[in-house]
């Protein structure tokens, strides 16, 4: 070794017990040129899953699982992690079940996939839960689930848990019985029934519309600080709109089949095919398109990160596309 190298390995070697390391070996990664998610874009085929969630039914019991939930872990990353930032799973309750009731600081929404008689119970209010419904649980509010009648429900639950590994504040308790006391009720502003969301997409001409979930309590507002949330119409064998932001997405198809394409920087695609009931994720700063595949319309919710990244002002749209 040349002198001077041989100086300079001796010298990053002394960092380290003084708990400094060099930044000019690291800096393209800390500030890269564009975003660089780890996330890979990944589809969660509800056929595969829906058996896996009945095994979870017969094999787990609910006072085992607190939440009997299959999380939808991406391939490059961790739990909580569907995406760099968000988190979904798929939660499954049988009739007469208790998921009991707790409160903690993340927020979560659920977007309802199967059955009927399904309730959750938002700090006192108890609301049935249909196909298609977006439900909200703002952070510490106590929240139960349950189910009446025959069969199970399954929904998607989308939370900001992976924030909380960045900056780890998660407060949780439990309340001291399995049901928080509830009354019934139907109009709530934590319910968004699926009806009046397809009524408004329908309403819209052109081959691709788009429903902003806002805040029923504080008009104008997102779903939350983090998460937002989205509905989309894309009409028989048409294409959405080209879209490229900081955000990452979760989507999940309600009704339709067909496949998303992604296409990276240097011109290389991906494309996710998919079908009713599946789930998929988009990275931050990926460009996509949905094609729906079927001859009626294709519907799809998604959330996303939106709202974070626009309260930290770092929200960025590519609008030249
Ligand atoms: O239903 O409260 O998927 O607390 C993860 C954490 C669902 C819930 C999840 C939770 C819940």
């Amino acid at each position: 070794m040349a002198p001077v190298q041989a100086e300079k390995t001796e010298f990053l070697n002394s960092l380290k017990p003084e708990n400094v390391e060099p930044l000019w070996t690291v800096m393209s990664a800390m500030v890269p040129p564009v975003p660089q998610p780890k996330a890979t874009p990944t589809v969660w085929r509800y056929k595969s899953l829906r058996p896996l969630l009945g095994e979870a039914g017969r094999l787990v019991p609910a006072e085992e699982s607190e939440r009997r939930v299959l999380m939808l872990i991406n391939p490059s990353l961790k739990a909580p992690q569907t995406t760099d930032t968000l988190y979904a799973g798929l939660q499954y309750i049988i009739p007469g079940e208790v998921a009991p009731a707790h409160r903690h600081s993340a927020f979560a929404l659920r977007f309802i996939i199967e059955g009927d008689g399904g309730f959750t119970n938002v700090e006192g209010s108890k609301m049935y839960m249909e196909r298609g419904d977006v439900i909200l649980t703002p952070r510490w509010q106590w929240h139960d689930h349950g189910k009446d009648g025959n069969g199970p429900m399954i929904w998607l639950d989308g939370l900001d848990l992976p924030m909380f590994q960045a900056i780890p504040v998660n407060f949780a308790e439990h309340y001291k019985e399995d049901r928080f006391p509830s009354t019934d009720v139907e109009e709530t502003p934590l319910k968004f029934p699926w009806k009046g969301v397809q009524e408004y997409l329908d309403a819209i001409s052109g081959d691709h519309a788009i429903f902003d979930y806002k805040s029923k309590e504080k008009s104008g507002a997102e779903l939350s600080t983090i998460v937002g949330g989205q509905a989309e119409r894309i009409s028989p064998n048409a294409k959405s709109a080209w879209r490229q932001e900081s955000s990452s997405f979760v989507y999940h198809v309600y009704e339709g089949h067909g496949h998303t394409v992604i296409t990276e920087a240097n011109g290389e695609e991906t494309i996710l095919q998919w079908e009713q009931k599946d789930t998929f994720c988009i990275p931050s700063w990926k460009k996509f398109r949905h094609v729906n595949e079927s001859s009626s319309q294709t519907y799809l919710f998604n959330f996303s990160d939106t709202p974070l990244l626009k309260n930290l002002a770092i929200h960025r749209v590519n609008s030249d596309i």
